[in-house]
């Protein structure tokens, strides 16, 4: 019997989650069964969303079972299939598993064209990240042009993407990161108007020195600090588009609330929480633009990948730190044409 690795649930997590919460166990690799394809991961997704499925609490996801192995996004190729669509050797993107080889439901997976580009962009740009600063932002913060627009987290997988697609629609785009490198990615090859670096700079002086005609919107990504420094610049009818709140996913006390909802009175802005999974089956429309905006070089990606399957858990954590610049992946194994 061949066998494969697997990372699993090892413990809950309070506040920030460390490698000893994550656990590596070597399992008889999976057959598939009717309808089911075998599938070797090329490139396996953290995101951070997967902290709170760490969390015994009710959500959007499901908790994650200490023991069990663990969901992600992944690209990988076809060893075995079961599936009319899919044939050994096909690369195809799915929801599997933190492991080497998983089976899923060949239902499940959608194909991707190795000849259309880099495959790993499937998690990223032309994946759920992708899609996510799609409608986050063409149908939440809906941009028009002259707008000021704010994103937070802006040189990450879903903030890069999001603050591209608002400058296509014409707006003035200010972003916030963790590094100058970022900032300076951000203003010099991605065409926002201007950066801030929340670590370095005072965040309130420096958001109305980049935002001197206030903020028409906001793709928040990150919650806290940032958006106490945009409250008091959001214009009349300003939109609000939550996307996350990646400061708060490790505080094991919950703040308090917003007191601020006065602005929301003088400004009638609108804050609106969205999830990419209130668009499923509108995948296409979003993966049609994003791409041809990438072929266009419209819209410019990078992606950071942790090398191997032995430190998945490394490229997870790194996400709260910001060690990622785009996409954090993990380079499993390679593509065989
Ligand atoms: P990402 O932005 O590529 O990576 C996370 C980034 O967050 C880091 O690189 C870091 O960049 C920043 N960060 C981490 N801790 C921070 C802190 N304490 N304060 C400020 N910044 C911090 O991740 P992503 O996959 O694109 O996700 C971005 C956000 O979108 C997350 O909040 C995620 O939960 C959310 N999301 C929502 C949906 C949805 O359906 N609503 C779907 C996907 C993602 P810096 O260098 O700037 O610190
Ligand atoms: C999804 C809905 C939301 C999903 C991811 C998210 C992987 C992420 C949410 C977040 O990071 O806050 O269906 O699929």
């Amino acid at each position: 019997m061949e066998e494969t690795r697997q990372w699993r649930l090892a413990s809950r997590p309070v506040g920030e989650p460390s490698r000893d919460d994550f656990e590596l166990v070597t399992v008889d690799r999976p057959e598939p069964g009717p309808g089911e394809v075998l599938v070797k991961t090329l490139y396996q997704s953290v995101d951070p969303y997967m902290r709170g499925r760490m969390r015994d609490a009710e959500s959007y996801a499901e908790p994650w079972d200490v023991g069990d192995p663990m969901q992600a996004g992944i690209v990988g190729q076809v060893v075995e299939s079961n599936h009319d669509e899919f044939e050994a050797g096909d690369v195809v993107t799915g929801t599997l598993l933190w492991a080497e080889h998983a089976v899923a439901d060949g239902d499940e997976l959608r194909p991707v064209d190795p000849d259309r580009g880099p495959v790993s962009t499937a998690l990223g740009v032309l994946g759920m990240p992708g899609v996510t600063a799609y409608f986050g932002m063409l149908d939440v913060a809906d941009p028009t042009p002259g707008d000021t627009v704010v994103v937070s987290a802006a040189a990450g997988a879903v903030g890069s993407v999001a603050g591209q697609l608002a400058r296509l629609n014409g707006a003035r785009v200010v972003g916030t990161a963790g590094s100058d490198a970022k900032v300076e990615w951000l203003t010099d090859e991605l065409g926002f108007d201007a950066a801030v670096n929340y670590e370095t700079e005072d965040l309130s002086a420096a958001m109305a020195e980049a935002c001197p005609d206030g903020i028409d919107g906001y793709f928040d990504n990150v919650g806290g600090p940032i958006t106490d420094a945009v409250w008091p610049l959001l214009n009349v009818r300003s939109r609000v588009a939550v996307c996350g709140q990646i400061s708060l996913y490790n505080a094991t006390e919950v703040p308090t609330g917003p007191r601020k909802l006065g602005k929301l009175v003088e400004s009638r802005a609108r804050v609106e929480g969205f999830l990419v999974s209130d668009y499923d089956g509108r995948w296409g429309e979003a993966l049609d633009r994003l791409s041809t905006f990438v072929r266009e070089d419209e819209i410019r990606y990078r992606e950071t990948a942790v090398e191997g399957f032995e430190n998945a858990p490394d490229a997870f954590l790194g996400l709260f730190e910001g060690e990622n610049v785009g996409k954090q992946l993990v380079q499993v194994a390679e593509y065989e044409s």
